[in-house]
């Protein structure tokens, strides 16, 4: 089977990204960009005058813009035009939205797949770059082939608000392990110490941490198991002074710890003084279904 002709609307850092794996790939290109010129330099491509003409020019359609107001701008009165083909939005979005923007699709005769992207730029083409998928399979595999340029691409199911959940999912514990580096990193300096001589000792903790999430996510999924938990969030709850005293002493700021210190102690005082650090997801998502096995 030959390359499937694809076109990408939106030629920003990640579009442009985008457009240039394809074209490694050997994928026909059509792109389309709100602001023109910025196709200079992805050598092959054409460029189309109009979404529509992009749109009309291939099976794949593509969109990477800058959210989805700014999908919802360009697709304006392309809707028809999309009849029998796959949108792919690869826009970050919310759950709703990627609902909303399937449903429109449907209602113009396209499959709808929405992609929450978990690479920057440079990843893209290589197999590091994992892309998620929410959407219909039979869209997902006649879309596969044009979908493997960009990296790893896995679909998660058939609701299209499947990925950008994942995507949130992902991108807050991206945030919370920074964090804590960030932070990490500003008291080290405030001490003449540097982030690079930090290395050394943060990588194998943080491993080390991260070697302990399985037993976390069990106990999230199952509830407690009877056993005592190492750690019991009382004593974090009262070690947690110690580290905002000293950030306090060093004069560094410690804005990205106060959340995590304040959830310690509405666990505490609610109970959960003996459990472990899954309590506090009970916390944060109390009304949610309880998973099976609870
Ligand atoms: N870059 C990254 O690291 C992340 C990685 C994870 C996924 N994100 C998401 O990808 C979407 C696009 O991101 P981007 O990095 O390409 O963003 P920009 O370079 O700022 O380009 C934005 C493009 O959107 C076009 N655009 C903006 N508003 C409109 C509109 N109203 N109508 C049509 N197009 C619009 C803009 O066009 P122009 O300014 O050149 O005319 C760019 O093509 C994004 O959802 C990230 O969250 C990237």
């Amino acid at each position: 089977m030959p390359p499937t002709p694809v076109s990408v609307l939106g030629l920003g850092v990640m579009g442009r990204a985008l457009a240039a794996a394809l074209l490694a790939a050997g994928h026909p290109v059509a792109v389309w960009n709100r602001t023109p010129g910025r196709a200079a330099g992805l050598d092959g491509v054409r460029v189309a005058p109009t979404v529509p003409d992009a749109v009309r020019s291939a099976p794949v359609v593509v969109t990477c813009l800058l959210d989805d107001d700014a999908v919802t701008s360009a697709l304006d009165g392309a809707g028809p035009d999309l009849a029998g083909r796959v949108l792919v939005d690869l826009t970050t979005t919310t759950p709703d939205q990627a609902r909303a923007r399937a449903a429109w699709a449907a209602g113009h005769g396209a499959a709808h797949l929405d992609g929450g992207i978990m690479a920057v730029p440079p990843m893209i083409g290589s197999p590091d770059a994992l892309v998620l998928y929410g959407g219909p399979a039979p869209a997902f595999e006649d879309a596969r082939d044009a979908l493997s340029a960009f990296g790893r691409p896995v679909l998660l199911g058939d609701d299209p608000g499947t990925a950008p959940l994942h995507d949130v999912a992902l991108l807050s514990a991206m945030y919370g392990l920074l964090g804590g580096a960030l932070q990490a990193f500003g008291l080290v300096r405030s001490a003449g110490g540097t982030a690079t001589g930090l290395l050394p000792l943060l990588r194998p903790w943080l491993d080390a941490m991260l070697s302990t999430l399985d037993g976390t996510a069990a106990l999230v999924d199952d509830g407690p198991d009877g056993t005592a938990a190492v750690s019991p969030l009382a004593m974090q709850s009262a070690a947690f002074g110690t580290l905002r005293t000293t950030y306090a002493g060093q004069g560094v700021r410690d804005d990205l710890l106060v959340p995590v210190q304040r959830l310690l102690a509405e666990a505490v005082a609610a109970g959960h003084g003996d459990r472990d650090v899954d309590a506090l997801v009970d916390l944060l998502a109390p009304d949610a279904a309880v998973p099976a096995g609870r």
